[in-house]
């Protein structure tokens, strides 16, 4: 695909690589961390970071677009694909929604058939080096087909839901379904 057409309507491309959070960036102890995916599963899980690390990891490289307009080519994330966490922990057939729960608060939502695509990823790793805290150490989520508020940083674990439960930005008026094709960028 051309650079054009991996641009979705409205967005401009950056060679940087922004750094962008509703409040300060966090500095997490990964002695401290712990994941914990919780809620309508056969098998909750609970890792320390060390734990994380040894799951099947695999290498992704996907564009990201902030609804504020910035879009990302080519971000090269490591880390264990949302699918693989699904798959240990055997969601039962009521659970259709995931609350991604991240630092101070923050959550973000997103229907469980939207994360089980190939392309979301637990990231813990960036370019071949490890996350930096302000872009989420130790452990980020990425969503590519959805703006970037769904790509929570500094998570510590997830939720499966029967129904919705809408996140940070998600109550202030951004779009739950945030397709960037799509432009839904407003609720
Ligand atoms: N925990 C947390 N994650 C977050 C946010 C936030 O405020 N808190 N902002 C989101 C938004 S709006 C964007 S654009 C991306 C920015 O990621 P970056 O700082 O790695 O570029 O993080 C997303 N993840
Ligand atoms: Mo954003």
């Amino acid at each position: 695909m051309n650079k054009k057409d991996r641009l979705p309507p409205g967005q401009g491309l950056v060679e940087d690589f922004p750094v962008f959070q509703s409040g300060d960036i966090l500095e997490v102890d990964r002695k401290k961390w712990t994941f914990i995916a919780s809620g309508l599963i056969e098998k909750p899980l609970r890792a320390t970071y060390k734990e994380f690390l040894l799951l099947p990891s695999r290498e992704l490289t996907t564009d990201f677009h902030c609804v504020t307009g910035w879009s990302k080519f080519d971000l090269r994330w490591k880390g264990i694909l949302f699918k693989t966490i699904a798959s240990i922990t055997k969601p039962f057939k009521e659970a259709k929604f995931v609350e991604v729960i991240a630092g101070e608060g923050y959550t973000t939502s997103l229907p469980l058939s939207v994360l089980t695509d190939d392309d979301v990823i637990f990231a813990f790793g960036l370019k071949g080096k490890p996350l930096t805290r302000e872009h989420g150490f130790p452990l980020r989520l990425v969503v590519p087909k959805r703006y970037a508020y769904k790509s929570a940083k500094w998570v510590t674990g997830v939720r499966f839901l029967k129904e919705d439960r809408p996140g940070f930005w998600e109550k202030r008026g951004y779009s739950n379904s945030a397709d960037p094709w799509k432009e839904e960028r407003f609720s």
